[in-house]
């Protein structure tokens, strides 16, 4: 499979993960394409969300946008969380001003019975394998792809909220009221990411994102009792499935600053963490690489105001396998050339010079 591709001349991000030597901080950003671009926001006027999606040549085409104005380490490929629940037959439309949006919510256990639980995801989301491969081949090995999937809380939450929410309090309710549902369809998405994850690695990605986004929403006891060892399924799994072929694994959990040390035992290879963060706290994490964390909103800032902060973040990641990113997606009205700023910062201040 992979002698097809293009060879990888920015190996930055799998250098780290190899434990290897690199000669600058890599970097790469949340939501890297998306509507700050301008040239997103034309193609968007022609192309529904879900049909860019859908279609391997849009999908690698807004791919490539952020990859052609800036001097970045990794790209991700376009696509959706979403795309679990569709596959699992629930309907889940991008609604203007509002995001994705399912038109029949999981009210009660009862609705398990109206989805899918095991789809064939193989058949089903074989459009993003195609994304996937036809993405790598057009990035001709200038950065590694990622690919991903929402983990199996924070596709839980969607699919019973409806939409996003501030509280997550309709699908934490599930977690207190309706127990062994809840595990019923966690261990199902759980299944359906491992298979998702595995796809998406043999179809060319070279390193796997799994999005817990809205972890903060889990106490403690939540988090022990219903993610964690899923959690940790999804990379043991995957890695058991690929074998040697196994690109490194990267976990995020938005939020959730207790979670994030229980996952240096684990076969993870990438900690994401978001901006509230502290040093002490990244050094906990120091035997993997840990990615981040930027707080998007810092972009609002002068040009000197991002240099400074970019700086400051570096520091905190001193002595650490580093990758560079926000703390978690970049917003909309942000300005590109403020991304450039900060993008430039960390490659000028991290450039090791050949002796
Ligand atoms: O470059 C990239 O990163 C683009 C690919 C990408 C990824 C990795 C998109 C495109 N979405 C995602 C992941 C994603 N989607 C996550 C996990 C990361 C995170 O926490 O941000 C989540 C939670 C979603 C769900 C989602 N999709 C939301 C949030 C809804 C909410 O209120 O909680 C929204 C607004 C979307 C829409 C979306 N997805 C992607 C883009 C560019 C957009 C904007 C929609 C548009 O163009 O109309």
């Amino acid at each position: 499979m992979s002698s097809d591709f293009p060879e990888l001349t920015n190996d930055r991000v799998l250098r780290l993960c190899r434990g290897e030597e690199v000669d600058r901080t890599p970097i790469w950003i949340m939501r890297q394409a998306g509507r700050y671009l301008s040239e997103f926001r034309e193609y968007r006027k022609k192309h529904e969300f879900f049909e860019i999606c859908r279609n391997p040549e849009h999908a690698c085409e807004v791919t490539m946008q952020p990859l052609r104005r800036f001097d970045l380490d990794a790209s991700i490929i376009f696509s959706d969380i979403m795309v679990i629940p569709q596959a699992m037959e629930m309907e889940c439309v991008m609604v203007p001003g509002k995001g994705p949006t399912f038109t029949s919510p999981l009210d009660a256990p009862e609705d398990l019975d109206k989805i899918n639980l095991s789809p064939d995801v193989n058949k089903v989301l074989q459009y993003v394998y195609d994304a996937i491969t036809l993405t790598r081949k057009t990035i001709g090995g200038k950065q590694p792809l990622f690919g991903f999937v929402g983990a199996p809380w924070t596709l839980m939450a969607y699919m019973v909220e409806g939409g996003g929410s501030k509280t997550y309090s309709k699908a934490k309710k599930w977690l207190y009221q309706f127990p062994e549902a809840s595990e019923k369809l966690l261990d199902a998405l759980t299944n359906v990411c491992i298979d998702f994850l595995v796809g998406q690695a043999r179809a060319g990605a070279q390193v796997l994102q799994v999005f817990e986004s809205h972890a903060d929403a889990l106490s403690p006891e939540l988090f022990h009792k219903f993610t964690l060892k899923l959690l940790k399924k999804i990379a043991t799994q995957v890695k058991a499935k690929l074998g040697k072929d196994a690109p490194p694994v990267s976990i995020f959990c938005k939020g959730g600053h207790f979670m994030n040390k229980e996952f240096v035992d684990s076969e993870y290879d990438i900690i994401q963490v978001d901006w509230t963060i502290s040093r002490e706290q990244i050094l906990e994490l120091k035997s993997k690489v840990v990615q981040g964390n930027l707080d998007p909103c810092q972009l609002y800032a002068p040009k000197e105001e991002i240099q400074k902060a970019a700086r400051e973040m570096l520091k905190k990641f001193e002595g650490v396998r580093h990758i560079a990113n926000l703390g978690h997606g970049i917003y909309p009205d942000t300005d590109p050339e403020h991304l450039r700023t900060y993008i430039d910062t960390v490659h000028e201040e991290t450039q090791k010079t050949q002796a």
